[in-house]
C-alpha cells in the first residue's frame, strides 16, 4: 500500500464538486486516510509550490489556490501516487481524458480542481506539510 496527497482546489471548493470527487476517488480504490478543510495564506502557498517559483505562472497560481478553501486529503491504495496521476487526468483541462477528475469538474490550465503529488519522494513531503505522522497511523 501506498499513500499519496490530493488537494481539492479552490474551484472545486467553490463549485460543490468536493463530494463528488471524493466519492470518485472512492470508486478509484482509494481509502482516505486524512481529510482537512483550510484557507491557505500566500506564504504556505507559497511554499508548497516553490519548486516553481521561477515560472511564469507561479503568481497567478498563488493567488487562486489561495482564493478560497481547500481540502488536503491523504489517499491510500496500491500504486497510490502513479493511479492518483491517472485519476486525475491532464494538468490542462481542457486536454484532460475523458472520465478524468480534471475533465469532469476542472475548467483551465490554472483552474484544474485538483492536486496529486508526482511522485513517492513528493508524496511524503506533501503529506508531511498537512498531516502529522500521528494523524495517519491514528486513523488506521
Ligand atoms: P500537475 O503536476 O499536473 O499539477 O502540473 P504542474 O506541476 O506542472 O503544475 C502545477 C500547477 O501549476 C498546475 F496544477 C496548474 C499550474 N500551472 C499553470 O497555472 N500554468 C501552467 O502553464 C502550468 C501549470
Amino acid at each position: 500500500m501506498q499513500t499519496t496527497l490530493a488537494i481539492l482546489k479552490p474551484d472545486s471548493v467553490a463549485a460543490g464538486n468536493a463530494g463528488n470527487i471524493l466519492a470518485l476517488l472512492e470508486k478509484e480504490g482509494f481509502t482516505i486516510r486524512g481529510l482537512r478543510v483550510l484557507h491557505l495564506s500566500d506564504d504556505q502557498a507559497g511554499a508548497f509550490y516553490a519548486v516553481h517559483k521561477e515560472r511564469p505562472f507561479y503568481g497567478e497560481l498563488v493567488t487562486f489556490m489561495t482564493s478560497g478553501p481547500v481540502i488536503p486529503v491523504a489517499l491510500e491504495r496500491d500504486n497510490a501516487v502513479l493511479h492518483l496521476r491517472q485519476v486525475m487526468g491532464a494538468t490542462d483541462s481542457t486536454q484532460a481524458e475523458a472520465g478524468t477528475v480534471r475533465n469532469l469538474y476542472g475548467t483551465s490550465i490554472e483552474r484544474n480542481a485538483i492536486h496529486g503529488s508526482d511522485s513517492e519522494e513528493n508524496a511524503a513531503i506533501e503529506l508531511g506539510f498537512f498531516f502529522s505522522q500521528a494523524d495517519l497511523i491514528a486513523a488506521r
